[in-house]
């Protein structure tokens, strides 16, 4: 191949692979307070594993024009009623956009902007979503296997995970006569 180098991280189209790559794991110990359901929550396992993130994060956390890359695999279940989904999040800094596409499975991207509107995309296969800047974004499986997709964001966007866990967001996604429903929030 002469001069020309090989890229050390992969992508197959399904999973991240190299030694640059960062994995990390979400039981319900350390998210359960995201679910609406506390009771049903409670009797789940800690232990549960509700999603797995594999990123590559090439250049530092903030830095201006850099662009991280990462699969998320939400695994297939329910606290209560309520579809696994991840914790969700505006970006810290708000204008800041991002990409998701679908690889596997069947969910929903639930999108909240600042004035609390929550609206869903149904996410499958080839699917591609754009989430445009100042929007909070979750995304939930209502299938009966993994739920996977790919995300692509600015390297500065950050996490502004707090005020999600503070407010939620104002409607969830529910099964409902086995359908996957959007509904307001219950008031805890
Ligand atoms: C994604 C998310 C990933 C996990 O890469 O970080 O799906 O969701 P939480 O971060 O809400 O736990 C992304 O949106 N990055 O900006
Ligand atoms: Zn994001």
């Amino acid at each position: 191949m002469g001069n020309i180098l090989l890229a050390e991280t992969r992508y197959d189209g399904r999973h991240l692979t190299g030694t640059d790559v960062e994995r990390s794991v979400k039981t319900l110990k350390d998210i359960r307070s995201i679910f609406s359901d506390s009771e049903a929550g409670r009797k789940l396992p800690d232990e549960q594993v509700i999603y797995e993130v594999e990123s590559y994060l090439p250049v530092p956390s903030g830095t201006l024009g850099g662009l991280f890359f990462g699969i998320t695999f939400i695994h297939p279940g329910r606290v209560g009623d309520e579809y696994f989904m991840t914790r969700g999040h505006f970006h810290q800094i708000q204008d800041r956009a991002e990409y998701y596409w679908c690889i596997a499975g069947e969910g929903a991207l639930l999108l909240m902007d600042q004035q609390r509107n929550t609206w869903t995309e149904k996410m499958y296969p080839g699917s591609l979503h754009y989430i445009p800047a100042g929007v909070a974004h979750r995304t939930a499986n209502t299938g009966s296997g993994v739920l996977s997709f790919g995300a692509c964001w600015p390297a500065d966007a950050g996490y502004d995970y707090e005020r999600i866990d503070r407010e939620g967001f104002s409607k969830i996604l529910v099964r409902k006569e086995g359908i996957p429903t959007l509904i307001d929030r219950p008031t805890r």
